[in-house]
């Protein structure tokens, strides 16, 4: 019989196919009580808010529209810049929150099912959106690695404020201030050049030994140190990068644990619920 050559596209889609269904016998096996889920930017871009490195759409493409002279618009989330000059991240930040009713996404919505079926170990997000929480999942199941947009203190004095006060200064792109110093108030979120939360040293070290799926979501793993608990996870232990595009920290090649499913994450978080039989 002659073999028909697949194209590109297609060999991509049988792939992923193939990816999801691995991954969800996985899961049927019994064997797995411990999953982990890794999360970016991308598990958010359904519900308006735009991720950092989408060539089009991302905030950095924006900044570089608005800051034309900018070379790094990584910048704007530099602690060191943040201090010397503030009005730059409140302006852009802006873009972040421009709407006040997000939506929590279908991905968002498969973590919490992992967590209702008690499979979920902990959910380590890089976003600040706090979409998750939104889900009425168990707090301790979810690890604001880069902090949260729930609160917010002076850079100065320490006070801490209202995010409710902080989030009403960007809507009129103003720099919220101190009442009792004057200092930038900036929220707990985790900027360049600071230390993230101990509670994301504190659970990695205690979580990943036991991690036996692992599921990354809508990332570039290209921020550190988040992406180094990759390497926490031993190379045995199945895992599905579930993204637009390939990342060069997340290889597949010669593991035979590890899948790639391309495409945004509410797709292949829909085929994994649909192959799981949790569909709705
Ligand atoms: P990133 O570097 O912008 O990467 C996002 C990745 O997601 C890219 O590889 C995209 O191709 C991919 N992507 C975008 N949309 C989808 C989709 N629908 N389905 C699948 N993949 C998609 O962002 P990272 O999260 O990797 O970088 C971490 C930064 C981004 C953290 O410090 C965050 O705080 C920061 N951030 C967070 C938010 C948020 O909280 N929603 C928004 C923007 C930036």
């Amino acid at each position: 019989m002659a073999s028909v050559p697949l194209n590109k596209s297609c060999n991509t889609e049988y792939k992923s196919t193939a990816a999801i269904k691995y991954i969800a016998t996985c899961i049927q096996s019994g064997n797995i009580h411990n999953i982990i889920t890794l999360c970016g930017a991308g598990i958010s871009t359904a519900a308006g808010i735009p991720d950092f490195r989408t060539p089009s759409t991302g905030l950095y493409a924006h900044i570089k529209c608005l800051y034309p002279g900018m070379r790094k618009p990584e910048l704007l989330f530099d602690i060191r810049h943040f201090k010397r000059d503030p009005t730059r991240f409140y302006r852009i930040i802006k873009q972040l929150f421009s709407q006040s009713d997000y939506k929590p996404t279908k991905t968002h919505k498969f973590i919490k099912l992992l967590a209702d079926h008690g499979l979920l170990l902990r959910d380590y997000t890089q976003n600040i959106d706090g979409l998750q929480e939104m889900l009425d999942m168990s707090k301790e199941l979810v690890v604001n690695s880069h902090g949260s947009f729930s609160t917010a203190h002076c850079i100065k004095c320490g006070s801490n404020f209202s995010i409710v006060e902080v989030k009403a200064c960007i809507q009129r792109e103003c720099v919220p201030r101190c009442t009792l110093c004057q200092g930038a108030v900036k929220p707990d979120i985790t900027f360049y050049g600071e230390q993230l939360p101990p509670r994301f040293y504190e659970m990695s070290k205690l979580d990943f030994p036991k991690c036996d799926l692992l599921i990354v979501l809508g990332t570039s793993i290209s921020v550190l140190p988040f992406d180094t608990l990759l390497s926490l996870v031993p190379l045995a232990v199945p895992c599905l990068f579930i993204n637009l595009e390939k990342c060069s920290t997340f290889n597949i090649e010669g593991n035979s644990t590890h899948r790639m499913f391309l495409g945004t994450t509410d797709t292949g978080c829909q085929a994994l619920a649909d192959e799981l039989g949790w569909g709705q």
